[in-house]
């Protein structure tokens, strides 16, 4: 039994719920000196990580074209686009850092296989259509999903969401623009982005998370205003956005079940295969082994940076000012 006597100065706990919850209530910011509860900064580390670390290994497909695109221009493009990518996964890894992580801890969780990144970047490219596709559909999705989350209740996270949607939606239509391109070319050009669309298009529904009535950390994200929709209602948001595309484009979506619902003022469209998005999810995806081996090993071939990077900082620290100020 302790013997401590309470701290009388101490916040009553009960107060600092409900504090938090009226922040939430007047869908204001939770900023990261405000109190919190642990379950709602354990999940948002959970969510931000896994965004972060999506943004990172998602520099892998499309990378794999950077030293065979088609053109000067579209080796610039791609450069530039895969370069975004890196720029929002710091963003994102800062903005976790604010909830008492460290960007050497998440990294080490992602090579480790105890944080996750999304299911879309575990399944290859095959061609440079694949480029446009990951465009048109993977931004496309990732719009859908993020637009939201500008709004999200946790302050850095929402804020890092504004630019990178403003990228984000730059390289959709990027994506969009490379097919439009190769949809006026050649029969085999043409050929070439059918069969992309058709191997991307259900990974792309999956990005979505599994269906609401499966999803087990939707309900309390949404009640604490982390996820402002949920999984289906996004899913449905970007089927419902992407049919028109699809049809200027001139590709056909391969799903025979897809078909405008007049009384829903939706479209309905058939299920991705959940076993597979289960099997990948859980490492056993196409290209699983092979994105982390390839991160393990860009993380290790720049422990010397790293290491210089502290030792010059640890160096400048200790010097009297007029010293570094002598040396600048
Ligand atoms: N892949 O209960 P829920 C991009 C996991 S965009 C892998 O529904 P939640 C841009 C989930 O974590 C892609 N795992 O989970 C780009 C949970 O497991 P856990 C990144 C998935 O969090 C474009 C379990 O399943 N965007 O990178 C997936 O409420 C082009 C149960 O699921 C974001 O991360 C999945 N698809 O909802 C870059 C957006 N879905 O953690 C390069 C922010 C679910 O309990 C090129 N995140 N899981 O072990 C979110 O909005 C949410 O976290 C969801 C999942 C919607 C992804």
């Amino acid at each position: 039994m302790s013997t401590t006597a309470p701290d009388a100065t101490a916040p009553d706990e009960t107060a600092l719920v409900e504090q938090f919850e009226q922040v939430l209530a007047r869908h204001d910011r939770i900023e990261p000196r405000d109190w919190m509860p642990e379950k709602y900064r354990a999940t948002l580390v959970r969510q931000i990580a896994q965004h972060a670390h999506s943004e990172i290994i998602g520099m892998q497909p499309e990378g794999n074209w950077i030293t065979r695109a088609p053109s000067l221009r579209r080796k610039a493009i791609l450069l530039a686009k895969v370069q975004d990518e890196a720029g929002h996964g710091l963003y994102l890894y800062s903005a976790c850092e604010t909830l008492g992580v460290s960007r050497q801890e998440l990294t080490e969780k992602l090579v480790s296989g105890q944080q996750k990144y999304s299911s879309i970047f575990n399944y290859p490219t095959l061609s440079y259509a694949d480029v446009g596709t990951i465009g048109w559909l993977v931004d496309g999705a990732a719009i859908a999903n993020q637009v939201p989350l500008c709004r999200t209740s946790y302050g850095p996270y929402g804020r890092s969401m504004i630019r990178i949607c403003k990228e984000e939606s730059f390289h959709q239509r990027q994506g969009y623009e490379l097919l439009m391109t190769m949809m006026r070319g050649s029969d085999a050009q043409r050929a070439m982005v059918q069969e992309s669309v058709d191997r991307f298009w259900w990974p792309a529904l999956m990005m979505f998370g599994p269906p609401d009535d499966d999803s087990p950390n939707t309900a309390q994200s949404m009640a604490w205003g982390i996820k402002r929709d949920t999984n289906d209602e996004l899913r449905q948001k970007f089927v419902d956005m992407s049919v028109p595309q699809a049809e200027r484009l001139g590709v056909t979506l391969p799903d025979p079940d897809l078909v405008w619902n007049a009384e829903r003022g939706h479209h309905d469209f058939g299920q991705p295969d959940w076993e597979e998005f289960r099997a990948v999810v859980t490492g056993a995806g196409p290209c699983n082994a092979q994105r982390i081996a390839h991160r393990r090993r860009a993380h290790e071939d720049g422990a010397w940076v790293r290491d210089a990077a502290t030792a010059f900082a640890a160096r400048s620290s200790a010097e009297p000012v007029e010293t570094r100020e002598a040396r600048a």
